[in-house]
């Protein structure tokens, strides 16, 4: 009671410019009685049997002038008497796919940032001795949830999951649900009013209705033993009021342990045992349960070491080069964000293709089934918050949003052996503010988390004539394991002096990522290899093979992402002959075809 009471009061201040229309002592009752804002801790829907999906075809209604709340669309209210009329209704109109982002639906959503309330029902028992869930897996940007007329809950953040708690609140029968979705960019956003990709709007990912006992397993961690010598890790029950016994079983290493929890539900175990590694070339997933008497959930987990050592990236104590590609959660063919396992096996069978090991998804963290089927395929991954230029440092609430993103995102992925970097900003221009909220959430990624590395992405690298080196100064650089550099040679700038004289002093002594490089071609447009304006396949790959002879003058240089594996969509773009509204940096088309500089990448990575 009192936690929430402190909520209210945190609420209140939040917003001190948009007081809540509903008046404050409602509110307040809201507040006591309800958990109004996502919880951090939450069931992972694909891992637990109690999950019911509400995918599928959700009524909608477009609001662009935002009338919705003052107008209660929420309540969903149909004339009882013959005097009575609302002007809204979710009947016999709009109907959208969920997942999916809305822009892509219907034309005349194409360009839109706005509201849109999305509404369906579901079936449920009302049930004692259970808690009840609603998880979204993602939606963008910004949600309000309602259940049965009344608000659960709300979330900022386009690209990680939340849930609320909805136990009390669900009705034998019929539960109306009702979900308000606004992609209006934002100046204290994040990513903010600038980005370089589609501005996908609504249930970009799965929901579900969860349903679990009272006490159940609502969080755990299974890893190699620091220091070498088992497995090691943790369980956190939710509801537990006094010890409980659980088992913990991997199988295919004949594990079985019994564990008792403390009175607040929390064990940590350490066990004997040598698993095989997991690494790209043999990813392998041991089949990891956890059961109390009344609940039990299923995971596969790999086990890997990765660190760093002087410049070298040591998986498993040996060097590794990351072969690696950018993409976007976006499958071109279909215009739309990508949302499910079939998209994700599209995505990475390109990803295979190209003969990586490594993979950053950029610019955001997306969806689990990447994240899972990457795992099992053996890629790698580098995951990052959106935190991609034009974000206003000078903000503190930014700082507590990046936080609870990156909270999110290492507690999503924290099981994943496959995810290595966790990275916390893309492109960012160096500041007192910049630095702090940044190296800030530096040392709150090794705190989370002791077993990946942090990196970040720098575009600032400056060049110096006198003696053509690239060098970079930031001391967000100086606090990052891993440094990423971005740089259009070729593109953006030319190349200062032939590839091969160019010199680069940049993160000396760690290791670093060339984590964007690469120009525009428009698939099947052939031209001189010297022209950049006419966007060329020949060109394109002109750069791709100047920017790799550079590389081998780079002496920590530990792995490449070029930017990127498809044309993706981006209103950035306006060329009315190459672009329109297409990025088209891609190796592979929007129509899947590969172009010329899709064999340069290729043969460069079968021979690294
Ligand atoms: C960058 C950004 C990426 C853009 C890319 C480009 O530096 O990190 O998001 O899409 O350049 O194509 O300009």
């Amino acid at each position: 009671m009192f936690v929430r009471f402190v909520f209210f009061v945190f609420i209140v201040r939040l917003k001190p410019n948009k007081p809540l229309k509903t008046p404050s002592f409602v509110a307040l009752f809201l507040s006591l009685t309800m958990n109004l804002i996502a919880q951090t801790f939450m069931m992972n829907p694909y891992d637990c049997p109690d999950a019911v999906s509400l995918n599928g075809k959700w009524n909608a209604i477009i609001d662009p002038f935002s009338r919705g709340e003052a107008m209660k669309f929420y309540q969903n209210r149909k004339p009882q008497k013959n005097t009575e009329f609302f002007e809204y209704s979710f009947d016999h109109g709009l109907r959208l796919d969920v997942p999916g982002d809305f822009n892509s639906q219907t034309p005349e959503l194409k360009y839109y940032e706005g509201n849109i309330w999305y509404q369906r029902t579901f079936e449920a028992e009302k049930k004692d001795g259970r808690r009840q869930f609603l998880y979204f897996a993602g939606v963008s940007y910004e949600t309000k949830v309602w259940l049965n007329g009344l608000e659960v809950g709300r979330h900022e953040g386009g690209f990680t999951p939340f849930q609320f708690d909805i136990t009390g609140q669900v009705k034998d029968g019929a539960n109306d649900l009702v979900v308000l979705v606004n992609n209006e960019r934002r100046p204290d956003g994040i990513p903010a009013m600038n980005f370089d990709w589609w501005n996908y709007g609504g249930i970009l990912r799965d929901v579900f209705f969860i349903n679990r006992p009272e006490v159940h397993i609502r969080d755990y961690k299974v890893e190699l033993k620091r220091g070498g010598g088992g497995i090691a890790g943790y369980v956190q029950l939710e509801g537990a009021r006094s010890p409980q016994e659980l088992v913990l079983t991997i199988g295919g290493l004949d594990t079985r342990q019994a564990l008792t929890t403390d009175a607040k539900g929390f064990a940590s175990f350490e066990i004997a045992a040598s698993p095989e590694l997991w690494t790209p070339g043999n990813p392998k997933l041991y089949p990891v349960t956890l059961s109390t008497g009344q609940d039990r959930i299923t995971d596969e987990i790999g086990f890997r070491t990765i660190a760093v050592k002087g410049t070298e990236i040591l998986l498993n104590g040996k060097p590794v080069f990351l072969k690696g590609v950018n993409f976007h959660e976006e499958i071109p063919q279909r215009l739309g964000r990508a949302h499910s396992e079939a998209d994700a096996a599209m995505i990475l069978s390109e990803v295979k293709a190209l003969g990586c090991n490594f993979i950053r998804t950029s610019h955001y963290p997306q969806n689990e089934h990447i994240v899972r089927a990457a795992e099992k395929m053996g890629f790698l991954i580098w995951e990052e918050i959106p935190i991609w230029q034009g974000i206003d440092f000078t903000n503190p609430e930014i700082f507590k949003k990046a936080e609870k993103m990156l909270r999110d995102m290492i507690y999503r992925d924290k099981n994943r052996a496959a995810v290595i970097i966790w990275s916390i900003a893309n492109e960012t221009k160096p500041s007192d503010d910049r630095d702090k909220m940044l190296t800030g959430l530096v040392e709150l990624c090794h705190q989370l988390d002791g077993t990946r590395l942090v990196g970040a992405a720098f575009d600032n690298p400056r060049y110096d004539k006198e003696t053509s080196t690239f060098r970079l100064v930031d001391k967000l650089a100086d606090a990052v394991d891993v440094v990423g550099v971005n740089k259009y040679l070729g593109w953006y700038q030319p190349f200062p002096v032939e590839p091969n004289r160019i010199k680069w002093e940049v993160a000396d002594g760690k290791p670093l990522i060339f984590s964007e490089f690469g120009a525009e071609a428009l698939l099947g447009k052939r031209g001189p290899d010297d022209v950049a304006h006419e966007w060329s396949e020949d060109y394109q790959a002109a750069v791709y093979r100047r920017n790799l002879e550079m590389f081998r003058n780079i002496p920590n240089l530990r792995g490449t992402t070029p930017w990127v594996l498809f044309d993706f969509r981006s209103p950035y773009r306006c060329h009315q002959t190459y672009q329109n509204g297409w990025n088209r940096k891609g190796l592979v088309s929007d129509q899947g075809q590969r172009k010329m500089a899709w064999r340069v990448m290729k043969e460069f990575y079968d021979t690294k």
